[in-house]
């Protein structure tokens, strides 16, 4: 599960821009496996299992299991979703199999408990908003509620605003307002302070995972650098 030495790592975080997800399987170089947790965080009906639907079909090829969900009797995740992505990483030369689980918590109210164990040993978050102005609130609050759980841990996370198609949908930059975030559109390392997305339409949901996964890659490296 480890990277082996430093030299590797440092390697590695040099040629960077040579990283490449790919779904294709491949041959005899494979190298390494690394496995991480990906949690799909937000307030009720924002699109998270929606998400991870479509996600599962970009990844249709290498996917490991069916996942599984588990329903109220109106429609909406009791328990948790969950399915496992495997990929493969070329960097420096070197072929990483990355093998992910991705769930998605309920935003219903009265499984608060369960929400938070969700996060137990995630190694990034998506968090999924809604762009719905009714729903800001709930937004800010769902936002608030990972902060706090995730406070001291420093995890790797993207922010999805989510139903772009909506006929009114807020407007971006209110939407970075309301939640304290910076109003320019990406920060030095090129990933974007929020990504728009259609959800639905599987639009734009395959480069934000894409765009964690490699924050929590480098996340990882490091990690393995300092120990
Ligand atoms: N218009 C629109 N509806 C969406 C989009 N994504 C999800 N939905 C709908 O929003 C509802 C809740 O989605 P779901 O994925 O179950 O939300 P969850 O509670 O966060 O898991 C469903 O009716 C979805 O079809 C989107 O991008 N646009
Ligand atoms: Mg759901």
């Amino acid at each position: 599960m480890t990277v082996d030495s430093k030299r590797k790592g440092k390697e590695a975080q040099k040629e960077g821009e040579e990283l490449g997800l790919s779904g294709k399987s491949c041959s005899n170089s494979l190298k390494k496996v690394l496995q991480f947790k990906v949690v799909y965080w937000g307030p009720g009906e924002s699109g998270k299992t929606t998400n991870y639907f479509r996600l599962r079909e970009k990844f249709d090829a290498v996917k490991l299991n069916r996942g599984y969900s588990i329903e109220t009797t109106d429609g909406r995740t009791l328990w948790q979703d969950s399915v496992r992505l495997s990929f493969y990483l070329n960097l420096a030369k070197i072929k990483y199999n990355v093998i992910t689980q991705i769930v998605t918590a309920t935003g219903q109210e009265r499984f608060l408990s369960t929400r938070e164990y969700v996060l137990d040993g995630a190694d990034g978050v998506v968090f999924v908003a809604d762009s719905d102005p009714e729903k800001m609130e709930q937004n800010k609050r769902s936002f608030r509620e990972l902060s706090s759980f995730t406070r001291d841990q420093q995890i790797p996370y993207v922010i999805q605003l989510n139903k772009r198609d909506l006929d009114e949908p807020i407007s971006v930059e209110d939407f970075k307002k309301e939640l304290g975030l910076p109003q320019f559109e990406a920060y030095e390392d090129g990933t974007l302070v929020i990504y728009p997305t259609v959800a639905l339409e599987g639009e734009s949901v395959r480069r934000c995972f894409e765009d964690l996964m490699v924050q929590v890659i480098f996340n990882f490296l490091r990690g393995e650098l300092k120990s």
